[in-house]
This record gives structure tokens, C-alpha cells and sequence, in this order.
């Protein structure tokens, strides 16, 4: 009798051993990636920021580099920004040995439970999207650290040192950004990280295989991020590109930089001032490809609304104040095919 093999779930092992991009992954020919349509960013046409004179005399200067990023273009790359380069490559390290573990060990994170706080899955959202997306990923929460470090992978072996090494000081280069967008909006230094509540720092490991057929499909279609502010992390294949007056600009990878592009929350604390942009991944038929986003996010009883700082007759306030968790549990149901959730919570 022939012994059934269980189905594979993750697209790792689904197209190990396949030369075509399988139907569930192809979109329509009106929704593909166009890869030759699409503006290099060199020179870069996202600016890039030198966070090194941020504590000294010249960091007006910076500040003001920084909210003109968020107001033109709402991403950016940063350069000496403080986390050491040996721990950039380090993270990447574990997080390619991780998705090169057998499936089976592999396997023993996996979830399609979106209130699990760590997880493996697939694509996006798997319950919800009718055509997937050619991505598997890691996620996991990581603030408070000792609140989650115990769920992590414990394979690659010094997956938890490291992850929890980075997860500390990108937290500490996040609490950085969101002074310098405060000051650069003339709110007090402090405003967005007491407007984030307790907050939350969640992770992904995002890893896009090679695939046969890069311009039929996505590693993730164009969305917007739904937290505060995203802090990216990608190696040295070209992927991300965001979607600038119309069109799509491709994110060259530099070297120990990250690309950091505000979220909808910092939209409605900034009053519309800085805009949370569409992004996509795609992939390539040449190398795998591995990001690694940290998204900063508010805490879920957070309370988001304009600040009456940045609101008057003139500019009244655009968005109705909700909570984190009510506007978390709108961008997940609806899944990224509608590319923003803010218009929900729009007063005008
Ligand atoms: O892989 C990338 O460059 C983009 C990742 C991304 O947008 C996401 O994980 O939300």
C-alpha cells in the first residue's frame, strides 16, 4: 500500500524541485510586476540619511533631513545609525541557516494563527487571499524581550542570542527615529513614544526563494505598513521598491544601511504632515532573498488621533481617534489586496 506524503505548506518546500511558478502563485495579467517598468534608484532617489551627527551640534540639521524624508518621500535609508555591523551580518546569517533547516525542523514553528507571537507561515495571510504570494516568513514578537525569547527557534543554536542582541538595539535606534520625527513636527521629543502606549516590536524574517518565473508574481504586492515606523533590514539582493509619483522605484540594497519608511500610525499622529507609502517585494529567478523588517508598532490599547498640536481651523483634524488593536484587527481581515485601512478611520 503506498504511504500518503503529507501536503507541503511552505513554498520553500512546495517548488524545491520545479522549473514553473504553480497557478495558486500567478497573478493576473493586469496585476503583475512589470520588471522592466520599474525606475532604478541610482543615484539613490530615496534620500539617504547620516544619522551620525543625530546627539551632536548639527542634529537640527539631521532633523530636518529626516522630516523632509517623511513629508517627500515617507522612506528613507539611514547609514551610522549605531548597530554594529557584525550583529546586521549575524542576523542575517541565522535567519538564512533558519530557512535552510530540513522542513521537518522547520516545521515545528509553523501557525496560521495570527495571535500566535511567533510563528512561521507562508505568504501573507493565508486564510484570507485567494492567489499567494511567493514568501515565507518568520514572525515574532520581541518587546518585551523576556516576555518572548523563550518561543523563539532555538535552532540555528544562537538564534535567540542574536535575534535578541538585534531586537535591543534597533529598538534603541526606533526610540532615535521617533524623537527626531516628533521634534521634526514640533511636538515635544517624546510625543510619538507616549503615544505608542506600552508599545510593541514585532519582527519578520522574510525569506523569497529563487522562482522560475519572477514577472508573474509577488514576494509581497504593493501595501502599506500598518504600525508606526518600519526599520528594514535587507541583504544584498535587490527586491523592495516603493511606489513614488506613480511609479515604481526599485530600493538597491548599501551595505550595513536600512531603509526606514514611516507607517499609518505616524500618518494619523502627524495629521497627514508625513505619508505611510506603498511598497512591494518581488523576486528573481537568480538568488533567494532575505529581509528582515522590525515594525514598531503601538501598544493595542494604544489610543492613535492627531495631536491637537498639529490640528486648528485650517487643519482640522483628518482621522477619528480608535485604538491600536481595532485598527490592527481591520488591516488583517481585509488582507493586503486593499493597499491601506486609513480611509476607515478618515473624518474628511
Ligand atoms: O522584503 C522587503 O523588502 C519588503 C518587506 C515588507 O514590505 C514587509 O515585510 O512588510
Amino acid at each position: 500500500m503506498a504511504i500518503a506524503s503529507t501536503p507541503k505548506l511552505l513554498l520553500t518546500d512546495i517548488v524545491s524541485n520545479v522549473n514553473y511558478v504553480p497557478s495558486s502563485y500567478i497573478r493576473p495579467v493586469s496585476d503583475r510586476p512589470d520588471l522592466f517598468g520599474v525606475e532604478d534608484s541610482r543615484p539613490p532617489s530615496i534620500p539617504v540619511i547620516d544619522l551620525d551627527e543625530i546627539s551632536g551640534p548639527n542634529r537640527s540639521k539631521v532633523v530636518k533631513e529626516i522630516g523632509f524624508a517623511c513629508k517627500s518621500n515617507g522612506f528613507f535609508q539611514i547609514k551610522n545609525h549605531g548597530v554594529p555591523e557584525k550583529l546586521i551580518s549575524e542576523i542575517l546569517r541565522v535567519a538564512k541557516e533558519f530557512f535552510n533547516l530540513p522542513e521537518s525542523e522547520r516545521m515545528k514553528n509553523y501557525s496560521n494563527n495570527p495571535l500566535k507571537t511567533t510563528r512561521l507561515s507562508t505568504s501573507f495571510n493565508v486564510s484570507a487571499e485567494k492567489i499567494s504570494n511567493w514568501r515565507d516568513f518568520l514572525r515574532l514578537h520581541c518587546y518585551p524581550l523576556e516576555d518572548f525569547v523563550h518561543e523563539w527557534p532555538s535552532n540555528p543554536s544562537d538564534f535567540r542570542e542574536v535575534v535578541g542582541e538585534y531586537c535591543k538595539k534597533v529598538r534603541e535606534l526606533t526610540l532615535i527615529l521617533l524623537e527626531a520625527i516628533s521634534e521634526s513636527l514640533g511636538l515635544e521629543k517624546d510625543y510619538i513614544e507616549k503615544a505608542l502606549g506600552k508599545q510593541a516590536q514585532h519582527m519578520a524574517m522574510n525569506y523569497y526563494p529563487r522562482c522560475p518565473q519572477p514577472e508573474l508574481t509577488f514576494g509581497l504586492p504593493g501595501h502599506k505598513d500598518p504600525n508606526a515606523i518600519t526599520i528594514l533590514l535587507q541583504d544584498e539582493v535587490a527586491g523592495l521598491q516603493v511606489l513614488r509619483n506613480g511609479k515604481w522605484v526599485a530600493v538597491k540594497p548599501i551595505p550595513n544601511a536600512f531603509v526606514i519608511n514611516i507607517g499609518d500610525q505616524i500618518q494619523v499622529l502627524s495629521n497627514d504632515r508625513y505619508k505611510s507609502v506603498l511598497h512591494r517585494a518581488v523576486v528573481n529567478s537568480h538568488k533567494e532573498r532575505i529581509s528582515v523588517p522590525t515594525f514598531y508598532c503601538p501598544s493595542p490599547e494604544a489610543v492613535i488621533k492627531p495631536p491637537e498640536a498639529l490640528t486648528d481651523g485650517e487643519n482640522p483634524a483628518v482621522y477619528k481617534s480608535f485604538t491600536y488593536a481595532e485598527y490592527y484587527s481591520k488591516f488583517w481581515s481585509r488582507g493586503l489586496q486593499s493597499p491601506s485601512c486609513l480611509d476607515l478611520f478618515r473624518n474628511i
